[in-house]
């Protein structure tokens, strides 16, 4: 039989495995976990939601050097990805977006002229363990609710989050701040921190109307198009875009959501990296 190197077994043929001492895993978590936050709370760049616009910006963000923190509501990555067209696990990706997929490592089937398909567990684990390879972290269960601001003028310098867990709970429990140079909101066709920040920062005069309804072609070109920059250190994309600027709705395509990861990361290494020499 084949063992696999550092494989031991006893003499009946089993495995043996490590003894493991419940305070051991405990303290390994606790002391893994707090250290990796100790270097979180001030970093590079936030994407509030892991999306497909929130995964490919974080790929190319920490791609091109800077410290990306994806912090995600629920307890998978993917948004939308997962129930592809009304829960078929089919999403369908059109040129030039391929060119991002395959970077990313997703296997296509074209299917048309410049149309493309792939499967929908397969591009949210690809675009997902991208970002991770590329340096970017990741951390599942953490809802960002509101924003960490300076002004006049308005900045925007971080975000105030709090486990999903306890906003779920109703519990009142004081959120915590971590600040950013950079924030970017991901989270789909809610808008969510662009939603808060509308509310509480009134000088910004931001007015989140919510996207019109279905015209794929147009909005995936709308939405790349209206990718970029809100007020200083706050940023949009993907469908949080369309809602924003209240443009169509696209349905099952994820073309425009790659395209517009990918644009809000190039404007924000513009701004942080280049602009700065
Ligand atoms: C932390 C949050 C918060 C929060 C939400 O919805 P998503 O997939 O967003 P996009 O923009 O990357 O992609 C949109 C696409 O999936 C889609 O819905 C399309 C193409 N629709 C077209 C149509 O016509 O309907 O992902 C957003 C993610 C999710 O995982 C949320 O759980 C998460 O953001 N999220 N995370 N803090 N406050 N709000």
């Amino acid at each position: 039989m084949m063992r696999k190197a550092g494989e031991e077994r006893d003499r009946m043929g089993k495995i043996k495995i490590r003894e493991v001492d419940e305070s051991e895993i405990t303290r390994t978590i606790i002391k893994k976990a707090l250290e990796e936050w100790l270097n979180l709370t001030e970093t590079d760049v936030i994407i509030a939601g892991a999306g497909p616009s929130g995964l490919t910006a974080a790929t190319y963000l920490a791609k091109a050097g800077l410290r990306t923190l994806v912090l995600e509501r629920r307890l998978s990555p993917g948004g939308g990805i997962g129930g592809g067209g009304m829960l078929f696990h089919k999403v369908v990706i059109q040129s030039p977006a391929d060119e991002i997929a395959r970077e990313m490592g997703c296997r296509l089937e074209e299917v048309g002229d410049g149309l493309y398909t792939a499967d929908t567990v397969e591009v949210i684990t690809k675009l997902a363990s991208s970002a991770i390879e590329a340096g970017a972290k990741i951390i599942l269960g953490v809802t960002v609710e509101d924003l960490i601001y300076r002004s006049p003028p308005p900045k925007i310098v971080g975000v105030v989050i709090q486990w999903t867990a306890v906003v779920e709970s109703g519990l009142h429990v004081d959120p915590i701040g971590v600040k950013a140079k950079a924030v970017i909101d991901c989270t789909g066709h809610q808008a969510e921190v662009i939603t808060v920040a509308s509310e509480k920062i009134p000088e910004l005069n931001l007015f989140v109307q919510g996207e019109k309804s279905m015209w794929a072609s147009k909005a995936e070109e709308l939405t790349v198009e209206k990718t970029g920059e809100v007020c200083e250190g706050l940023y949009v994309a993907g469908m949080a875009a369309a809602s924003l600027h209240q443009t169509p709705r696209m349905g099952p395509i994820f073309g425009g959501m790659l395209l517009s990861g990918r644009k809000v990361a190039e404007l924000v290494i513009e701004k942080l990296l280049r602009r700065q020499g």
